[in-house]
């Protein structure tokens, strides 16, 4: 408690001195008994300064805690509890496994993931540095417009990239994020649902952020945020951005579905594009038409016959005359 305490006392007068004595006296602990939290705090990745005028934290650390992640988060509901852990096999596993108990707007965060997924059991890499992040959202729709909130998933973190950074995101359907054709993050949405109403959705987000993107194979056109910016950025200002920007985009899910769906056809790297799509039932060719108001891609194949597709997968060919696949 007495460590909680300090901490919290300390970034209160973040950047200035708050004397040894004080910080005893009115937790009434023994000075050296400071002393010993203050070293705890610093193991933890505070950066505190001691001085005979007693200690002063530095700056806030980069960990996505739930105390540093909620001061100046401006959202009313999207991350008013985040459950942290400093490695979890998935936080997405984790998610669903408290979903159905859990508020709407529910953040699971790890900052290491042993086993992260991506869609159809692949594996994500999720090592330090980057953003893992699960929130669990109760929109009142049928199963049949799910595919929404993936969509409005990308959109979100594509705004807050856009915004907190300056970058172009593009989307490659379903919800690759793209900057300049490499992946930056990608996002895995699991549902729990009956025949007529979703009961919750886990929208995993997975964001290369301060990560070397030398660790990533050369087939996988993976980036980072570090890499793109020539810098490291603050993963809790990230992570406060993406659940803002989630919120806002949540609204649009149980309504018209009209601002992400612009925002999503602007940002497409699919759209009028010849794409294969790969799904559980088999793969085709054809061109990108539109991204419909339930979350679904329409397809136009080649042998003329208009399809809606709502998962699966999607390499951007060129155009039908040379069909060498892009790769993306
Ligand atoms: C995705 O899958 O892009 C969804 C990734 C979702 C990850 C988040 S992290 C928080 C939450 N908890 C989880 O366990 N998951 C979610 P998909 O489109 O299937 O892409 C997977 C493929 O991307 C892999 O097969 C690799 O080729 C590649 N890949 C793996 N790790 C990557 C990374 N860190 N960055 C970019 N590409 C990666």
């Amino acid at each position: 408690m007495s460590r909680e305490e300090i901490r919290e006392t300390l970034i209160e007068s973040l950047g200035s001195w708050t004397s040894g004595q004080r910080l005893a006296r009115s937790l009434k602990i023994s000075r050296a008994a400071v002393w010993k939290q203050v070293q705890s705090l610093r193991a933890e990745g505070y950066e505190i300064e001691s001085s005979k005028r007693g200690y002063r934290l530095e700056s806030l650390p980069d960990i996505i805690s739930e105390d540093l992640v909620k001061s100046g988060l401006k959202t009313s509901f999207v991350g008013r509890t985040i459950i942290s852990h400093p490695s979890l096999s998935s936080t997405n596993a984790e998610a669903k496994r408290i979903a159905p108990s859990a508020d709407n707007g529910t953040v699971v965060v790890a900052e290491v993931q042993t086993s992260g997924r991506g869609r159809m059991e692949r594996p994500w890499h999720s090592p330090k540095g980057g953003v893992w992040i699960s929130v669990i959202l109760k929109p009142r729709i049928p199963p049949t417009l799910a595919p929404r909130v993936n969509m409005a998933a990308a959109v979100a973190v594509a705004r807050a990239l856009e915004g907190l950074y300056a970058l172009e995101v593009g989307i490659k359907w379903p919800n690759d994020l793209l900057v300049g054709e490499r992946k930056v993050s990608g996002i895995l949405t699991e549902i729990g649902a009956e025949m007529d109403s979703l009961d919750y959705a886990v929208v995993g987000i997975g964001i290369n952020a301060n990560i070397d993107p030398a660790l990533f194979p050369q087939v996988w056109r993976a980036t980072s945020l570090s890499g793109l910016l020539g810098r490291d950025i603050s993963r809790l200002k990230l992570v406060q951005r993406v659940l803002e920007e989630v919120e806002a985009a949540f609204e649009d899910l149980e309504s018209s579905f009209d601002g992400v769906r612009e925002d999503w056809r602007r940002r497409s790297a699919t759209l009028d594009r010849r794409v294969r799509i790969i799904t559980r039932d088999g793969e085709f060719e054809g061109m990108a038409g539109a991204l419909e108001a339930d979350g679904s891609l329409l397809v136009r194949r080649d042998d003329g016959r208009r399809v809606w597709v709502y998962a699966g997968d999607c390499v951007h060919l060129r155009p039908a005359a040379n069909p060498v696949e892009e790769g993306v």
